[in-house]
């Protein structure tokens, strides 16, 4: 890596089993015991289920999307079913995702996410990328931290939360190294990770969440790092450790390698690892993927990234979706539509929502379909996607569902429609996104509805900042 590259320090905070832990901010009898989140699977029954109702259902077999850590070590995973979760722990508890349009309702575990990056965005430039993600570019407040330490030890925050990559018998010797023993980006990646470590600290004590952390210098490096230690840990990753920790790591792991791309270059090249395509011939790459690719691709496999954290704590778009597998599939296009009208309303709240808080209205409608069919082991593979975008007229649930049908009945006109044999989408995605700012006269006020949501909040359960380093269930 040049020594460029190693004036920047990269984070990436990963909350731990996120909607788990919302739900037990939501439920303190929930605290301590294993528990998971069940998924929406209502076949056609539009049932109601508000997030502050009783949502414990432990005899269900509904399939988990989000899994407590005191349940995994019993062996519980994502996806089990009720029954099978059961059977590895029978004390699981398993509460259900709130629901409205006939479909998970995922508004709590927005609102707590928002919350968390209002934290980690205070003296940071903060990119949100998912539900529970977020990168933040922490270098200016590490310079001012090494520069306030003017050459003397770096110490670790707490040796229990600060694994270093490379490291594995333990990263004290790593911190308690002679001045001159430390490389260039180093002390500045230690007062990084000091940084972050603070940050954790700032949204236990103030939200009761915990999250794991990476810290690089750079996106790819700090994302892969987040997840090496989990929960509320964080790994340091100095540009030394790079080479060895990618030379084996296989190539999907890299978020931007996961999908189709990922398995065209293993197949092509017949690699599987990182490393490997790190060795492979640039000239190589350029005749199979193109100059600029090839170019990017051997950079990646060298663990170098270039791209910036964005200042970005409001999501860019507002999307939802619901899948039809087996018997729920939709066979009509009046199926489709009272979907779309579903789907619409949903899209419709958060659009008024979302504008009263942020004075902006989206532009663009997408409708994005899936076909998925059942394979030999009655899993279900994706088999083909379409997406088609048009203006949103109108922020009404009914323009919407209108609008979007029509994109279903002209998308369903074309040659992608006679190659699925005619069959419907088995999963329908709206989307709105490419927001415009709105001038303050635009924006109405907020409706005791939405004034209302946010009071449903419940009151924070914080156990103390000490409390949660001195827990000492991190254990190097
Ligand atoms: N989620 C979901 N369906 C999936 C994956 C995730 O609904 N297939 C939801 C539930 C998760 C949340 O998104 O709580 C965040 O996903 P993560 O992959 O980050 O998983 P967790 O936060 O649950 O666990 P971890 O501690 O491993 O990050
Ligand atoms: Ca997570």
């Amino acid at each position: 890596m040049e020594d460029s590259h190693l004036n920047r320090i990269v984070v990436h905070v990963d909350l731990d089993a996120f909607y788990v832990q919302v739900e037990v901010q939501r439920d303190e009898s929930l605290r301590g015991k294993p528990a998971g989140v069940m998924q929406y699977n209502p076949f056609g029954d539009l049932r109601t289920i508000k997030p502050e109702e009783p949502r414990i259902f432990n005899d269900s077999n509904g399939s988990l999307i989000a899994v407590g850590y005191e349940a995994r070590a019993a062996g519980v995973k994502r996806n089990m079913r009720g029954d099978e979760a059961r059977k590895h722990c029978p004390e699981m508890q398993l509460v259900q995702v709130p629901t409205s349009h006939g479909k998970a309702d995922l508004t709590i575990y927005r609102n707590s996410g928002l919350k968390v990056v209002n934290i980690l965005s205070r003296t940071s430039i903060c990119e949100r990328a998912s539900i529970d993600e977020c990168y933040i570019d922490i270098t200016a407040e590490a310079q001012r931290r090494l520069a306030a330490c003017a050459g003397q030890a770096l110490l670790p925050v707490s040796p229990h939360q600060v694994h270093v990559c490379g490291q594995e018998d333990g990263a004290e010797g790593w911190w308690n190294r002679p001045a001159e023993d430390w490389g260039s980006g180093e002390r500045l990646l230690a007062c990084g990770a000091a940084a972050v470590a603070d940050l954790r600290a700032a949204v236990f004590a103030e939200l009761g969440y915990t999250c794991s952390a990476g810290v690089a210098h750079n996106k790819i490096l700090a994302k892969l790092a987040s997840g090496m230690h989990k929960p509320m840990q964080q790994t340091v990753v100095p540009a030394a450790a790079t080479a060895s920790l990618l030379h084996d790591l296989p190539i999907p792991k890299l978020r931007q390698l996961g999908g189709k791309f990922g398995e065209e270059i293993m197949s092509s090249l017949k690699i599987n690892t990182v490393g490997e395509l790190a060795q492979t011939p640039i000239s190589k790459l350029e005749a199979l993927f193109g100059d600029a690719d090839a170019a990017w691709l051997h950079q990646l496999a060298l663990g170098c990234d270039t791209d910036e954290v964005k200042q970005r704590t409001l999501p860019k778009s507002l999307s939802c979706g619901k899948t039809f597998r087996g018997a729920s599939a939709l066979h009509t296009f009046d199926a489709v539509h009272h979907w779309l009208g579903h789907l619409g309303l949903e899209l419709e709240e958060r659009i008024d929502t979302d504008r009263a808080a942020n004075a902006r209205l989206p532009q663009l409608l997408t409708v994005s379909m899936w076909h998925a069919v059942a394979g030999k082991t009655g899993d279900w593979k994706g088999a083909g996607n379409a997406s088609r975008s048009c203006p949103l007229r109108r922020p009404q649930a009914a323009t919407i569902a209108m609008d979007a049908l029509a994109l279903v009945r002209r998308w369903t006109a074309g040659p992608s429609w006679l190659a699925f044999h005619h069959t419907l989408p088995g999963c329908v995605q709206l989307c709105c996104c490419s927001h415009r700012r709105l001038h303050p006269h635009q924006v109405p006020e907020a409706t005791a509805a939405q004034q209302q949501q946010a009071s449903l909040q419940p009151p924070l359960q914080c156990l103390a900042a000490q409390q949660y380093f001195s827990a000492g269930r991190a254990t190097p």
